[in-house]
């Protein structure tokens, strides 16, 4: 049996460049030079059921205009929240341009 539930880290990366393996999607977006978990584009984790997420949030940390054209990157382990730069949340598994 899969679990149930996973935690995966969650983040806007600067760059809106989805080409595998993800590599060219830059840091953490911010606005201001902020450090991990305060980076701008710092996200709710996401949580995956057996393959699928879906998930919904509020945040005032961002406007629409300054995010469009950048990515929404997902990665295989959850964010510790903690490590620098990134939140030692593992590979990219996911990415989406935001548009
Ligand atoms: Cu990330
Ligand atoms: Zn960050």
């Amino acid at each position: 049996m899969p679990k149930a539930t996973n935690f995966y880290a969650m983040h806007i990366h600067e760059n809106g460049d989805c080409t595998i393996p993800f590599d060219k999607v830059g840091e953490h977006y911010t606005r201001d030079k902020e450090q991990h978990p305060q980076h701008t584009g710092d996200l709710v984790p996401l949580m995956g059921n057996q393959g699928y997420a879906w998930t919904v949030f509020y945040d005032k940390r961002v406007t629409i205009p300054e995010i469009k054209g950048r990515s929404v990157i997902i990665h295989a382990m959850p964010d510790d929240f903690m490590t620098q730069p990134s939140g030692n949340a593992g590979g990219k598994i996911g990415c989406g341009i935001i548009r």
